[in-house]
């Protein structure tokens, strides 16, 4: 028997492991069949494999496709795959703001840009910069939020009004005339990230057209905050999944894809790191409309992240920056004392 024959009936009899977790999967008959029912609808296949699952077991099989259909299944299973439900449309309602740290500046739309990074052999894009710090954001007016809500550990201290709005960003103007590079950054709670760029990092400045090019997906899912409220939101956007096919990441040394994405406002005031897998769940979507309307800039115009399987803090509005990585990147909500994970 040659390396490959023994691998392949290893991966048989890991199939045959699998397929009994499937038979218990199964019992859960109803909430599998509206699980399948979406992933059919949204073209996307390893619940529609589960389906065929017992056909397939019942008779005998080349082995490689059972070494292929076990390769998906332990995806589907142990990695962040599962589907989240989703609801009628009709079931949707109109999300609440919560936490606006890194909105509190009307950004001008025309001076957004997403910056990309660690994109693999960035320089033959036409869109690559030497320095994608440079790009100046544009904003129209600074204004205090006291009366938006936002998860916080700790009571507000009487210095907030200043933290939130500091003398020094009065104007969007003087703050123009101020900056040298970049704006300060990190102006809230829980500081400056330890993730963000340094001046001079190389990368793409991709446009809201370059966005809007990647095909467009519906979702209808529920929202959790970790406060303990939740809402049925209809999302419309672009697959992350999507994003990172088109813009594919420089692989490490050894070949493997980075672990970590990191993404930030053009301020860089909030800040979230995402495992990799969670930004190539099916799900996961860079989100432009919500209720089947443009962002506003509170809910994070012009793009924000739906990630169903993680809780709202882990969805961050307005992104200004992606980057693809292999450290683990710094967190908000993480620096305060919440799970990196923030699973559901
Ligand atoms: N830029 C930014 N994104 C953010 C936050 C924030 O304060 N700033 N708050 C997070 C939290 S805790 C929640 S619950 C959701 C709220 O999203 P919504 O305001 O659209 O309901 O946004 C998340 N993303
Ligand atoms: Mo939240």
């Amino acid at each position: 028997m040659s390396d490959l024959d023994d691998k392949e009936m290893e991966a048989a009899e890991q199939a045959t492991a699998d397929e009994a977790v499937l038979q218990e999967s199964r019992k859960h008959t109803r909430r599998s069949f509206a699980i399948a029912a979406v992933a059919a609808a949204a073209g996307w296949g390893v619940y529609e494999w589960i389906d065929n699952s017992h056909r397939l077991s019942m008779q005998p099989k080349p082995f490689r496709r059972v070494f292929q259909a076990n390769a998906r299944l332990s995806r589907t299973i142990f990695d962040e795959r599962a589907l989240a439900p989703t609801y009628p449309l009709k079931r949707a309602e109109e999300l609440r703001v919560n936490g606006i740290y890194g909105l509190k500046q009307a950004l001008v739309p025309e001076s957004w840009r997403l910056q990309l990074v660690g994109v693999a052999d960035a320089k033959s894009n036409p869109r690559y910069v030497p320095d994608v710090t440079a790009w100046e954001y544009q904003y129209a007016d600074v204004k205090a939020h006291e009366d938006q809500g936002h998860d916080t550990k700790v009571a507000p201290s009487a210095d907030t009004a200043e933290k939130m709005a500091p003398a020094s960003m009065v104007a969007g103007e003087k703050v123009r005339q101020e900056r040298a590079g970049r704006m300060p950054r990190g102006l809230e709670e829980a500081g400056e990230s330890r993730s963000t760029l340094k001046p001079g990092t190389p990368g793409l400045l991709l446009t809201m057209d370059d966005i809007l090019k990647l095909p467009k997906h519906d979702l209808v899912t529920q929202f959790k905050c970790i406060e303990g409220w939740s809402q049925i939101v209809h999302w419309g956007g672009v697959r992350m999944a999507d994003l990172v096919a088109a813009y594919p990441p420089e692989k490490r040394p050894d070949g493997r894809l980075p672990r970590y994405v990191y993404m930030e406002t053009p301020n860089g005031d909030y800040y979230v790191g995402y495992d990799m897998n969670v930004c190539l769940h099916p799900q996961t979507l860079l989100v432009t409309e919500m209720g089947g309307t443009p962002l506003t800039q509170y809910h994070g115009a012009p793009l924000r992240l739906h990630a169903p399987t993680k809780y709202g803090y882990k969805q961050i509005k307005r992104i200004g920056l992606i980057a693809y990585t292999d450290q683990q990147p710094d967190d908000y909500w993480t620096k305060l004392g919440y799970d990196w994970y923030a699973g559901l």
